[in-house]
């Protein structure tokens, strides 16, 4: 897996900067570097039961995507900037190379705002928390899904503790440690 990663980035790293490679020496820098600016965008750090990958997909130099693989090579977690602000707000767990859950903390204060569940790597159901203005209650807005695209959209509100929407959905939160953004 990370040997075909590598021969990819390679091709997109040929791709970007349309020059050829020349020796050897320069092989790893630019194995990493995708836009030739010199900054490597995708780096490795080994763990004791699998490593990180972590990629800066918009060459600002903060990585936005940030990857667990096991030892077998196969993605065990996720952390997600998708909107470059610097803070990893979505982060998914999969099994067997298919999602199985992701949480999201869109303002990055500790706790989570969204959740989905899949079924089969497909997205099956989410759970929006909102807050109502001007009170510390607010509802929860759900949808269902299916093959991917969204049903039904259902509110369960108002006046929801955000405790009643972690307690409904505790199953999934309880995966393991949710509140990611660093
Ligand atoms: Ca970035
Ligand atoms: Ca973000
Ligand atoms: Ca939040």
């Amino acid at each position: 897996m990370k040997v075909l990663l590598l021969i990819f980035t390679i091709f997109l790293a040929s791709a970007l900067t349309g020059c050829e490679e020349g020796g050897s020496q320069d092989f790893d820098i630019a194995v990493l570097d995708l836009n030739g600016d010199g900054v490597a965008d995708i780096s490795y750090e080994e763990s004791a039961d699998g490593y990180f990958e972590f990629v800066d997909r918009n060459f600002d130099g903060r990585v936005d995507v940030s990857s667990f693989y096991g030892t077998d090579d196969k993605i065990v977690s996720s952390m997600l900037d998708d909107n470059f602000d610097g803070f990893l707000e979505t982060k998914t767990w999969y099994a067997h190379g298919n999602p199985t859950v992701s949480v999201v903390d869109e303002n990055c204060d500790g706790t989570v705002d969204i959740l989905f569940v899949y079924e089969n790597g497909v997205v099956r159901r989410s759970e929006k928390y909102v807050v109502t203005e001007g009170s510390s209650d607010g509802e929860i807005v759900q949808f269902e899904y299916e093959f991917g695209y969204p049903v039904s959209r259902t509110v369960i509100g108002g006046g929801v503790a955000r405790s009643q929407y972690y307690e409904r959905n505790k199953e999934y939160f309880d995966v393991s440690e949710v509140h990611g953004c660093k």
